[in-house]
């Protein structure tokens, strides 16, 4: 008897061949389930093993080379988000400042003087965004130096990590949620010491301040949130 006679009469047959087309088609169904779950059918409150993934970018919003006069601090307080591209469509999670900076110091120069140096510039940069400011300062050593003020009001300690998170708790940790848009101001000082030449009159130096390349940056966190695994060694 063939099968498709068995199929016809026989009971049991026909119970096989049933269960045979319910598990064909309920298996991709169910393994299809099964690793939606895993991710976007977890729903944003289930705590999983994720990764944060991404790198910041920077935009540029104000650059430039200036001399700043002891104790007159350049303030720059015309810089908005208006003038990006896009900025509505960005994860605008920081602001950078970034400077540089010599050190020029005049006299000490004539015949009776011997050695000496020159006397270290604190310079110190201030970044101002709302709610948000944030200072640092840095020196020139008597020749040189660079240092950067980072501001973030978001939680940038997750940025590239991997955490046991939900996605709710993660977004709410790096997703700036507009509070990147609207007005900045930047403010740097300097505050310039001379040093000397050796004791002898006309040794003393002069320094009246100090000439400051700066960059000041929005920090863009373009994110995506990757279910994680650990791959284990036997694969
Ligand atoms: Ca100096
Ligand atoms: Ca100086």
């Amino acid at each position: 008897m063939s099968f498709f006679e068995n199929l016809k009469n026989n009971r049991d047959t026909q119970i096989m061949a049933l269960s045979i087309v319910f598990f064909v088609l309920a298996f991709p169904i169910y393994f299809g389930l099964a690793a939606a779950n895993a991710d976007e059918g977890a729903g944003l409150n289930a705590v999983n093993m994720y990764e944060v993934a991404g790198e910041p970018t920077y935009i540029e919003l104000d650059a430039g080379d200036e001399f700043i006069a002891d104790g007159d601090p350049l303030v720059l307080d015309n810089l908005h988000t208006d003038a990006i591209d896009d900025a509505d469509d960005m994860n605008i999670v920081g602001v950078r400042l970034t400077m540089s900076y010599t050190e020029m110091e005049e006299g000490g120069n004539g015949p009776q003087c011997i050695g000496g140096g020159n006397a270290d510039d604190t310079i110190t940069g201030t970044t101002m965004h709302g709610e948000y400011n944030e200072t640092a300062s840095g020196s020139n050593n008597g020749d040189s130096g660079s240092h950067v003020v980072e501001s973030y009001w978001i939680n940038e300690s997750i940025m590239g990590e991997v955490v046991i998170m939900s996605k709710a708790e993660i977004i709410s940790m790096v997703d700036a949620d507009g509070a990147g848009l609207g007005s900045y101001t930047v403010e740097i000082s300097v505050d310039a010491s001379a040093g000397n030449a050796g004791p002898l009159p006309g040794c003393q130096k002069s320094d009246n301040g100090e000439d400051v390349v700066y960059t000041v940056e929005l920090i863009v966190f373009d994110y995506d949130i990757r279910p994680y695994f650990e791959v284990s060694e036997e694969i």
